[in-house]
């Protein structure tokens, strides 16, 4: 595919609530829209990093930079064959994944529409709608988390997890287990801890929680063998696992029993396929992480966990969960049973509101090809 023009659209977004996690609050949500014209065709994708480097070192801004001074000058106006060949180009951009991953995923969107495929089935995936739960920031108390949890169940999520940090741990965790005695709960530290910690969460363990989601630090894939070994509830990687090679090292030091897979963290959707397939040649499952994505991202979040392996409900939410307005025209609800409906039309399915996408852009660079 002659790829003629790349344009980014540095986007922001208000969240209907604000975000709370162990390293932040966002109230509003950014990211950079990658539309890629070839052929007569649009594809779209999603660069995922927020303003603050607080979930990994990625920021709006760096992947500004990454994208325009070195993925756009590679690819801009050559012949780019498939997600392998676009890999391959990108291989000595060191890290970036989420910057790189924005861009696989407008090829694979290319891919689609120039194949009149779904992501879905180009993918291989299994089902047509997938289990879904919700993902709660850390809230004023342990009441009102209880409130909010309730709030969410009503709506029909039928797993819930819960943002943890130093301080709001056990007691938030506790809360909503009282509360719902037979919820699948879940919770997430987004790397607040350390193994100096592991008093102070063993009563966690007791709470039959599906997972204890990135517990200690990301480059401690060691440290989280330690603890599971320490812990019956299982241990779930998000941000620990960067790469292919990462869930290796994870699978072989017995450091999670559950990957959260990314396509963003791990460089791009090709190689969250990776990701998910060695996970199920180990008898590891797997389950679909989400970073706040528009309808752009969550109809590719959707598309890739429809994979037989993703056997754990996603964090991939209805759109009314995130945001009254969206930039696609498309919007996801959430079923009776607890899932959404994975995308069928050709690419990821979706459709952009010109409107929106103008009325959130704070910045637009376009890149065109010299024919
Ligand atoms: O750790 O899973 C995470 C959002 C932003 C950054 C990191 C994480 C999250 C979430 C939200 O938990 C998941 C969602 O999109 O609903
Ligand atoms: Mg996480």
């Amino acid at each position: 595919m002659k790829l003629e023009s790349i344009t980014l659209h540095h986007i922001s977004m208000p969240l209907v609530a604000p975000f709370e996690t162990s390293f932040g609050r966002e109230t509003d949500r950014e990211c950079i829209l990658v539309i890629i014209k070839s052929e007569g065709l649009i594809g779209y994708g999603e660069c995922v990093p927020s303003r603050d480097p607080g979930y990994n070192y990625e920021t709006t801004g760096t992947a500004m930079h990454i994208l325009k001074d070195f993925i756009v000058p590679l690819i801009l106006g050559t012949d780019v064959k498939d997600a392998a060949d676009f890999q391959e180009r990108v291989s000595r951009i060191r890290g970036h994944h989420l910057a790189k991953a924005g861009v696989e995923m407008a090829l694979w969107d290319l891919l689609g529409k120039r194949a009149g495929k779904s992501l879905h089935e180009l993918f291989g995936g299994v089902r047509e709608k997938v289990e879904v739960g919700v993902s709660l920031g850390i809230q004023e108390s342990a009441q009102s988390l209880v409130r909010t949890a309730a709030h969410f169940v009503k709506q029909g999520y039928a797993r819930v997890k819960i943002k943890i940090k130093p301080g709001r741990d056990v007691e938030d965790a506790s809360a909503v287990r009282q509360a719902f005695p037979n919820l699948r709960l879940q919770v997430d530290a987004n790397s607040a801890y350390s193994l100096n910690d592991m008093q102070t969460l063993k009563p966690l363990d007791k709470l039959n929680l599906l997972l204890i989601e990135q517990p200690l630090f990301e480059d401690d894939i060691w440290d989280h063998h330690k603890m599971q070994e320490q812990f019956e509830t299982p241990i779930c990687l998000d941000e620990s696992i960067v790469s292919p090679r990462h869930a290796r090292y994870a699978i072989e030091m017995k450091a999670c029993r559950v990957i959260n897979i990314k396509a963003a963290r791990v460089g791009g959707l090709s190689q969250a396929v990776m990701v998910h397939d060695l996970c199920l040649e180990n008898k590891l499952p797997v389950w679909c992480g989400g970073m706040l994505e528009t309808g752009v991202g969550r109809a590719s979040n959707l598309a890739l966990a429809s994979l037989p392996n993703f056997v754990l409900p996603g964090d991939v939410s209805a759109s009314d969960r995130y945001y009254a307005r969206d930039i696609t025209n498309e919007r996801f609800v959430l079923n009776a049973d607890s899932t959404i409906d994975v995308p069928g039309g050709a690419g990821l399915g979706v459709t952009i509101n010109e409107k929106a996408l103008k009325d959130f852009t704070l910045l637009e660079l376009s890149f065109v090809a010299k024919s």
